[in-house]
């Protein structure tokens, strides 16, 4: 196992030394952010990141993302010259020692929150998620400024593609999926890299766009499409956490002990009515996700992949990217890494 930080490369106001001065953290988890979706990544700009990641004494262990143009989601003809694209970008990372890459195949929108400072009785302030707020959003007339807001699309694009996506239901992209990873996966396995996908976060339709990875029965199908370790999940609590059909202690057991899960994203939400939520700090007694068990389940599998503490709140005046703080991330995975020394050493002692 090892335990890894998100970082947005130099734009991020966290300094890599920062990252580096919490306890036990080894891997750094990162991207390119000013490529066009689609298209190749320059390798001297990789090397460049690795690089300025390696000089203060961390690694590069993860990419997380390169993002899946939309015309493979959408399933058009132009998507064989992406797919040849994302081919190449995973060759790229394999030549360079970087093992893993989390993707996801959310059409147009990334992770969405209603509230990005939601305040808390104690002052910290936390992402959340209501789902009133969302149905009021109109998004072909509204341009909102929320995480995962398809910011990479103008007005007119934005409302392009939405029409396309009208002919695009479930199974459409399911098997838009299908034909993406039977060209990818085998790509990867050659090359040594090992994908992830994310799940939907919410794990639900929004904005009447469809949505497929949001429970166990699509992790079966998912890695039915190819029998790869390469063809695997980013196991992340805080996405499938509000779908209430989900038992994650059980998936973390079923896909982890196939080797399907290289690499786990760890964060705590507390539903609220219906299908909303709110983020709350790691320790289990703030939210409904008992993180003892999770960890507990990790160890039992004896996990060899990377973990990530997921989105923080905002603590101690911090003011940074939203969820990507560095103090209650810290705090978070410092709070991880101990149930993992417990456990393990229990569990040792018998
Ligand atoms: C949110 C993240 C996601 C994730 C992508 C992966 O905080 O977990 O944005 O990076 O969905 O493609």
């Amino acid at each position: 196992m090892e335990l890894t930080f998100r970082w947005y490369g130099k734009s991020d106001p966290i300094p890599l030394e920062y990252i580096k001065q919490i306890p036990r953290v080894s891997g750094i988890v990162s991207a390119l952010y000013d490529v066009k979706i689609g298209e190749i990544w320059p390798q001297e700009q990789i090397i460049s990141l690795k690089r300025m990641i390696e000089a203060v004494g961390l690694r590069l262990s993860v990419i997380e993302s390169i993002p899946v143009h939309e015309d493979i989601k959408i399933g058009r003809r132009s998507r064989d010259k992406y797919i040849e694209n994302y081919c190449q970008n995973i060759k790229n990372m394999g030549f360079l020692g970087i093992n893993v890459l989390c993707y996801n195949f959310m059409p147009v929108f990334d992770w969405t929150r209603s509230n990005l400072s939601k305040k808390n009785p104690d002052g910290s302030t936390s992402l959340a998620y209501d789902q009133d707020e969302i149905n009021k959003i109109n998004i072909s007339e509204e341009s909102i400024e929320l995480p995962g807001w398809a910011t990479n699309y103008g007005k007119t694009e934005l409302k392009d593609l939405l029409k396309a996506y009208s002919k695009v239901d479930e199974e459409t992209l399911w098997s838009n999926l299908e034909y993406f990873l039977k060209r990818v996966i085998p790509v990867a396995e050659n090359a040594g890299v090992r994908l992830g996908i994310h799940p939907d976060d919410p794990p639900w339709s929004i904005f009447n766009l469809p949505r497929i990875i949001t429970h166990e029965a699509a992790l079966d199908r998912l890695i039915d499409i190819i029998d790869s370790p390469s063809n695997g999940i980013t196991f992340c609590t805080g996405s499938f956490g509000p779908n209430l059909k989900m038992d994650l202690i059980k998936s973390i057991y079923k896909f982890g002990s196939m080797d399907r899960i290289p690499f786990v994203h760890i964060r705590n939400i507390k539903r609220k009515n219906g299908q909303s939520f709110i983020e709350v700090a790691h320790p289990t007694e703030f939210g409904d996700i008992d993180m003892f068990k999770v960890i507990k389940a990790l160890v039992d599998i004896d996990f060899k992949g990377m973990i990530r503490p997921d989105h923080g709140r905002m603590i101690w005046g911090e003011r940074g990217k939203p969820g990507y703080g560095l103090y209650d991330r810290a705090l978070g995975i410092m709070y991880l890494s101990g149930l993992w020394e417990g456990i393990k050493k229990i569990r040792n002692s018998k």
